[in-house]
């Protein structure tokens, strides 16, 4: 059963199985994005806290410690073991991350799920970590193998829109590679995390294998990205910061780096026998999380044969989707994160306006408390409007109308992201060539946001490289160490 007022019960930086104070005494608060209330102060790292986790992060990978010794099932059995504390604690865990983060209970419930599979499948992948014997020719044995060793230090540095979910993506592959961990969550959403901490502690991980500090991105996760001694940065969050991220690495010391950023993704609709089913995977698409989803499927293009009746079904479902306390069973619509992010929004809708785009439904903000805005729907859009080319990460949809498939391509492209896409058609000719075409990590066909920890997750062009689930991430933190034995010369 869903808390609704979740006992916060770590608020403190998490290094080397320790909850401590910030060396600096700094906190800052964290508030309720339903309410505006604030939840708790936080412990703030700056430089030298995170100076402090590096250093346990790097004693805890170094080729002698526990965590590099012990057999990959111990490894195994240690995520596993996590993984189940999670489930113990999910109604706990759901309930803290909806009072921070602002979702509906419902659906971060989901999340949690998400999160325990994904330990789960991640554990499973240590004893199967391994490299290949390469032929070298010749007459005397010899023989080369390839070795794949953890990256070292791992800078996880994740956002706000899905806390315990970005963090799973991450620890998971990196733990399972045997990488140790220093996780800056977002200093908008740090109360999942630090209780992470508590139950990686429980669980018997080795000290500084994970290590939590809470903090703002310019003090401490700049540190983070910049440290010569983090091997590696996964990050997600904006382009912008991205590129931060990626200039900090080259200009430090050439750390390994994964970025899952923004996105402006599209939806078509086809042709369906079922254009009601069609136009709820569309909203799962848009208003999913209040649309503060990197996949947001804001876009959707919509054969003309069908238009007008798609149209009219949209604006009903989108008037309908109940807006409110995140804890009420009947909600499916929250609030956005904090201020920052409800006037972009708002700015962006009114630039809608002004565009002359046609607000068809929403538009506007409930003031009363929180930072709530309406589902919006807009018609009449111009590929050239800001809001057609900007990620908004709200809840606004918006439906054009097109006549032929090719020319809808070329659209779809058009943007500077490239994360992610969906078609919704029974015939499969145009579904492949939809999937030929398009310049994005995911496509989805006749679903919309379907996402599983087997399945690699990123994107094309800005919106990052690397990826994420699936054996394919993996690979990013872990080496190659190429090994040729010859026999001993005699
Ligand atoms: O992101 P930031 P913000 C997009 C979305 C949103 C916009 C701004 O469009 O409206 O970004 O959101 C840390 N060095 N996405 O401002 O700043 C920061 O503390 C190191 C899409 O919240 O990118 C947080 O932990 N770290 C995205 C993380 O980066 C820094 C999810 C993300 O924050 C830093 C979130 C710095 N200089 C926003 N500055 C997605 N891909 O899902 C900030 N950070």
């Amino acid at each position: 059963m869903a808390i609704r007022k979740p006992e916060i019960k770590f608020t403190k930086l998490f290094i080397n199985n320790q909850f401590v104070d910030s060396i600096s005494g700094k906190t800052f608060r964290t508030i309720n994005p339903a309410t505006g209330e604030v939840l708790a102060s936080v412990s703030e790292a700056g430089q030298a806290d995170v100076d402090a986790a590096v250093n346990a992060a790097k004693n805890a990978v170094k080729y002698n410690a526990p965590w590099r010794t012990m057999q990959p099932k111990e490894r195994a059995n240690l995520m596993f073991k996590l993984a189940s504390l999670i489930e113990r604690d999910l109604q706990y865990i759901a309930s803290l991350e909806t009072v921070d983060n602002g979702q509906p209970y419902s659906g971060i419930v989901n999340d949690m799920q998400f999160v325990i599979d994904v330990f789960r499948y991640y554990a499973g992948w240590c004893d199967k970590i391994r490299g290949s014997t390469i032929p070298i020719g010749g007459d005397d044995g010899g023989y080369a193998y390839t070795r794949r060793e953890p990256v070292g230090v791992v800078g996880c540095i994740i956002p706000w829109n899905f806390p315990m979910l970005m963090l799973s993506w991450k620890l998971g592959p990196a733990l399972a590679a045997g990488c140790t961990i220093v996780l800056k969550p977002s200093e908008l959403t740090p109360l999942t995390a630090l209780y992470f901490g508590s139950l990686v502690l429980e669980a018997g991980f080795p000290p500084g294998v994970v290590n939590v500090v809470p903090g703002y991105g310019p003090t401490a996760g700049e540190p983070i990205a910049y440290h010569p001694d983090v091997n590696k940065i996964a990050f997600t969050g904006s382009t912008q910061v991205g590129k931060l991220i990626a200039r900090a690495a080259a200009e430090s010391n050439l750390k390994r780096v994964s970025l899952e950023l923004g996105g402006k993704s599209c939806l078509v609709v086809h042709d369906t026998p079922d254009l009601a089913k069609a136009a709820e995977i569309a909203q799962f698409a848009s208003f999913f999380n209040q649309g503060q989803n990197c996949t947001a499927g804001s876009k959707i293009f919509v054969h003309e044969s069908i238009y007008d009746e798609f149209l009219a079904k949209a604006k009903e479902l989108t008037a309908a989707r109940k807006t409110g306390d995140p804890f009420d069973e009947a909600t499916m619509h929250g609030p956005q994160i904090d201020q920052k992010q409800l006037t972009k929004v708002l700015d962006l809708i009114q630039s809608g306006i002004d565009e002359g785009a046609k607000l068809e439904v929403g538009g506007k903000a409930d003031l009363k408390e929180g930072f709530f805005v309406y589902p919006t729907l807009f018609s009449n859009v111009n590929q050239d409007m800001k809001i057609a080319q900007e990620e908004i990460f709200g809840p606004v949809q918006m439906v054009f109308k097109f006549s032929n498939l090719d020319e809808v391509i070329d659209q779809v492209n058009d943007t500077k992201y490239g994360l992610a896409s969906g078609i919704i058609t029974s015939q499969m000719d145009k579904a492949l060539a939809y999937v030929n075409r398009v310049h994005a990590g995911s496509v989805w066909i006749n679903c919309y946001d379907n996402v599983m920890p087997q399945v690699p997750f990123g994107g094309f062009k800005q919106s990052g490289y690397g990826r994420e689930l699936g054996e394919e991430s993996l690979k990013e933190y872990l080496e190659v160490k190429s090994v040729i034995c010859r026999p001993v010369p005699t």
